[in-house]
């Protein structure tokens, strides 16, 4: 921990305002943050859908890990959700390419898939590693082989939405190039959502999933967080479950998701949890992607919950919503955050 009490309560102030959760905290006294009765599912706010039927499939008596990979994969096998599976929005070179990882609380197993082509389920893959090899990760052809030997269909994952939306973003990256733009009113998307979802039983067993495409137009070969066990997701029985969604390469730096469930074994509420690692990961960004007050120039979200259905989102900016399913019913809640919308850096 390298702030000082001063930089720690000036900075809890800031999220703590951002939350509008009052005055500023002492380090004991922590903000009430959210608690449902157990189970409770939480994931990014894509996953509005799918923590309704992992919360059903955990009250029915499934597995927490098998629930909550159902409850992903209505986003991986959805071809107009352009951030995770089918319909991926694909690399440089135009190829889908897709990252997950998934870690099983009670049994302490994990299993992560990086750079996997034509299969639209990674969080079934990652899996299918956790449970049938002695290895945590593959990646590539061989994952993809790996893949086929255990019975997943190969298809094109890449749809005609998503090939357009490549295409113009070839056509536009360079104006000297040989390549015509053929539409100029169409805005070119980035990056988008991933899915993280984490959850916990009624008798306090933990999981954890994320499942991406990545970042849209990388670098061939890239791997982000998502599949990287203790930043993209991570789960503790002991503690709790969290997991990740934005620039990965931010949140690598600082194993955001271990870090997160380790501040909850200290004592830290998920939403102070998730506030250090927000800090930390501002901490440890290089010069180039902040903006002249210092503010990040990228997205980053966190979502966290411990297994006593304590739970929180939160984000670097103001704006930042996560999906939550208890009995009360799947719902999207607003996440803390550190700095305000009218901080963000123009680009
Ligand atoms: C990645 N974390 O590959 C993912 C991308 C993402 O919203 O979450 N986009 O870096």
């Amino acid at each position: 921990m390298t702030f000082s009490r001063r930089e720690f309560l000036t900075s809890t102030a800031t999220a703590t305002a951002g939350a509008a959760l009052g005055s500023v905290p002492a380090l004991a006294a922590e903000a009430p943050g959210h608690k449902a009765a157990l189970p409770v599912v939480i994931a990014s706010s894509n996953g509005i859908r799918g923590v309704k039927v992992a919360w059903d499939r955990i009250v029915a008596g499934e597995d927490t890990l098998d629930a909550i990979i159902a409850g992903v994969n209505i986003q991986e096998l959805d071809p107009d959700d352009q951030s995770v599976g089918l319909g991926g929005l694909p690399n440089a070179d135009g190829v889908v390419q897709l990252d997950a990882s998934c870690m099983h609380g009670p049994t302490r197993r994990a299993g992560s898939v990086g750079c996997l082509e034509d299969i639209a389920t990674p969080s079934l893959v990652a899996k299918a590693i956790m449970d049938y090899t002695d290895h945590i990760m593959l990646v590539g052809d061989d994952a993809r082989k790996f893949a086929i030997q255990m019975g997943f269909k190969t298809q094109n994952l890449l749809t005609e939405k998503s090939r357009q939306d490549w295409l113009r973003w070839k056509a536009r990256l360079n104006p000297g190039d040989a390549w015509l733009n053929h539409d100029d009113d169409v805005k070119i998307k980035f990056t988008t959502g991933t899915i993280n979802m984490n959850a916990v039983n009624a008798g306090g067993d933990v999981s954890s999933v994320t499942t991406t495409s990545g970042m849209a137009w990388k670098v061939p070969g890239r791997v982000g967080d998502s599949p990287i066990i203790g930043a993209g997701q991570y789960c503790d029985n002991t503690v709790g479950a969290a997991g990740s969604t934005g620039r990965g390469e931010a949140n690598i730096k600082v194993c955001g998701a271990f870090l997160a469930v380790e501040q909850m074994r200290m004592g830290k509420s998920p939403e102070q949890a998730l506030l250090h690692v927000v800090e930390r990961v501002i901490a440890m960004t290089e010069k180039r992607l902040l903006g002249d007050n210092g503010r990040p120039l990228f997205d980053l979200d966190f979502y966290a919950i411990h297994k006593d259905g304590r739970f929180a989102g939160v984000s670097c900016y103001e704006g930042g919503t996560f999906a939550v399913c208890d009995s009360a019913g799947p719902r999207v809640m607003t996440s803390a955050y550190l700095y305000k919308a009218s901080e963000r850096p123009r680009r």
